[in-house]
């Protein structure tokens, strides 16, 4: 009881620092003069977690043996049997690309643990790796420290293997899981939570559908939390609505221009928020008078999926994609969490490797010299009568917490820089003093060219870290900044930077399967133009049916007979989820009238990570006609659906 009640204690004062102490400067220490803080405050655990940047994710279960995004629970727990693994291998390339962290998946929704726990036997002890002696989150947890990184678990809430999954007994199981994960493997800095929650599922044999309350199931707040504060206190917990780091709401790692670090979880219903149940209108931009510190986590595979699939070799991201995503996520003043699929051999594919060090070196040659380093500034003004520990020198040196500030009345002040000699960049650093709020609503960046202030840049949303990337380089000798915001500002960075060649890589193209050139596409009372965009290559265009019953068919004549061994349906990109398909059915014929089951199945994480679905068949078939059935379509709950389709593709 005593236990509780002081455990129950630590969240309330964990969620009181969340919120912050604003005035009273207990937080960080302020000193003399030092301008109150504005708004909700990170603390001590984010600010870490700030610090980092960026960490890795790594996808290794049964899953990865199947080939598939979401193991169903079902696969035999010896399938798991990697020949080579080597932690070693996975952190020392994540070390070359600059990530600071590594995350475990040390239970995927297929429920397999990679740890010896005692809540399950569906874990690493079956396995014949190691002779079932192995403990797979200890070696990455001893491979990250070894790098420099730091660690951290995910483990998955929604269980398809257990066989108790939908009651009490399974969510005190869960969070025992939790409790070992928390108190085994040294200091993590995140207990990471996805929102996947509730669907079918093997379950112990029952193979049948489980709902569950969202909200109220795993008791996220009042017990599964205050157990991670206890045990963890130093790890920032994500999940899709935080308390600590948010998720941005697209699995492509990108934030959007404007993101704030403070946000108001609220749930779809307007009630109380919990993992998987959000409204998620502001995940990606925040909100600017949020109440609590969530700053957001973009996450994103290396590869199109989570999990390795022999199929994707050819399509890892390359070092200026990373670098793009680096721009877009860190630059927006969030994480950005890359996701490893390590080979079912148990190392990562050479090609991922490649990219990892190409990044990395992109990385330091660009951002390893600042070049506004040598710069005089003149500020419009500068708090306390010029008070040097608040002025503008502070903008050049290392930290994050030194910084250029005003009076309190001066909410508009203007920085005028002059670098030493002309200067070519194409990327702007600006940070604030996060300690003390976000603060900032804008920057304007102008450049002194031919006598004149030429407007150069702007940006909103400045926080911890935000890089403008210009469309090309730009030369110049004196700048201006004109800051705009609803208190004193506390701005502690400037940097210029040109971006660096990434030496290597492209990628072959992948492969476009055959030739879809004289495919005759019919469906019952579509319209065949319109259908042809399912096949047209254009992966912007899609087919969208009218609302049927489902199932609904597709026929695909192929005008001859061929060998076809898989098959690819590409979900509609525009970013709307509707008529994307959950569930499939692929038929083949010779002609036409006889048809032959070929695969049935999910289409996994469709809804998060609307990639390409490769679907391949146990064995090629011979066939001139295809029929493709969507049996389900996610986010749909009647019997009637729309469906939609960007690209369907026959592989050989
Ligand atoms: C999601 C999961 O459903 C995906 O399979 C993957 O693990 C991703 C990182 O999180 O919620």
């Amino acid at each position: 009881m005593m236990h509780m009640v002081q455990s129950k204690f630590i969240y309330l004062w964990t969620l009181i620092g969340a919120v912050g102490l604003q005035g009273c400067g207990q937080t960080h220490g302020l000193s003399e003069n030092e301008p109150v803080p504005y708004g909700p405050v990170p603390t001590a655990t984010q600010l870490n977690w700030h610090e980092m940047e960026m960490y890795c994710l790594i996808h290794f279960t049964p899953t990865t043996f199947q080939d598939k995004e979401w193991g169903y629970g079902d696969a035999p727990a010896d399938l798991f049997n990697p020949e080579h693994f080597d932690a070693d291998q996975v952190a020392e390339a994540a070390k070359s690309a600059g990530f600071k962290g590594l995350i475990t998946v040390a239970k995927h929704h297929d429920g397999y643990c990679l740890w010896p726990t005692k809540t399950t036997d569906y874990n690493i002890s079956q396995s014949p790796w190691q002779d079932g002696r192995g403990d797979m989150v200890k070696e990455f947890m001893e491979a990250a420290h070894h790098h420099g990184l730091q660690f951290g678990v995910y483990c998955s809430a929604w269980d398809r293997n257990h066989p108790e999954y939908g009651n009490e007994k399974y969510a005190e199981a869960y969070r025992e899981q939790l409790r070992e994960l928390y108190s085994n493997y040294g200091t993590l800095f995140t207990s990471w939570h996805d929102g996947a929650n509730g669907g079918d599922g093997y379950y112990g044999g029952a193979d049948e559908m489980r709902k569950i309350d969202r909200e109220t199931y795993y008791g996220w707040e009042d017990k599964v939390w205050p157990i991670t504060r206890e045990l963890q206190p130093g790890a920032v917990v994500f999940s899709d609505v935080g308390p600590d780091v948010r998720w941005i709401g697209n699995e492509k790692g990108i934030a959007p221009e404007t993101s704030w670090a403070t946000f108001t979880p609220v749930g779809p219903d307007g009630g109380k928020a919990a993992p998987g149940h959000i409204d998620n209108r502001f995940l990606g931009t925040g909100q600017r008078d949020g109440k609590f510190w969530i700053p957001a986590e973009c996450d994103v595979p290396l590869r199109p999926g989570w999990f390795y699939h022999a199929s994707q070799d050819q399509q890892v991201k390359t070092p200026d994609e990373l670098f793009a995503i680096y721009i877009q996520s860190v630059g927006r003043g969030a994480a950005f969490n890359l996701g490893l699929a390590p080979m079912p051999s148990g190392t990562l594919h050479p090609a991922d490797v490649a990219a990892l060090q190409g990044f990395g070196r992109k990385l330091s040659e660009t951002f390893g010299r600042n070049l506004a380093d040598g710069a005089s500034f003149e500020a419009s003004n500068i708090r306390s009568r010029n008070n040097r520990q608040f002025g503008p020198d502070n903008l050049l040196d290392t930290s994050r917490y030194t910084y250029w500030s005003t009076d309190d009345e001066v909410t508009a002040p203007e920085l005028t820089v002059d670098l030493d000699g002309e200067t070519t960049f194409d990327i702007i650093r600006l940070r604030e003093n996060i300690k003390l709020g976000q603060r900032l609503d804008s920057v304007h960046v102008a450049m002194w060219d031919n006598n004149a202030w030429v407007p150069l840049a702007s940006a909103t949303s400045i926080g911890a870290n935000r890089l403008i990337r210009l469309e090309q380089p730009v030369t110049a000798q004196r700048l201006r900044l004109r800051l705009f915001a609803p208190v004193a500002v506390a701005l502690s960075d400037f940097g210029l930077f040109k971006e660096a060649d990434a030496a290597v890589t492209t990628a072959a193209p992948a492969d476009s399967g055959v030739s879809r050139a004289n495919w005759r596409i019919t469906a019952s009372g579509a319209d065949s133009s319109a259908l042809r965009k399912a096949i047209d290559g254009r992966v912007e265009t899609f087919w969208l049916s009218g609302e049927g019953k489902l199932p609904q068919h597709l026929t695909i004549d192929m005008r001859e007979q061929q060998t076809v061994d898989g098959f690819g349906y590409l979900p509609r990109q525009d970013g709307n989820n509707a008529g994307m398909i959950s569930r499939y059915r692929l038929e083949s014929s010779i002609d036409g009238i006889t048809w032959q089951a070929v695969a049935e199945g999910e289409f996994s994480n469709i809804v998060a990570n609307p990639i390409e679905q490769h679907i391949r068949f146990t064995k090629p078939v011979s066939a001139r006609y295809l029929r493709f059935t969507a049996i389900a379509v996610a986010n749909a709950t009647g019997a009637r659906a729309a469906v939609s389709i960007a690209e369907l593709t026959a592989y050989d």
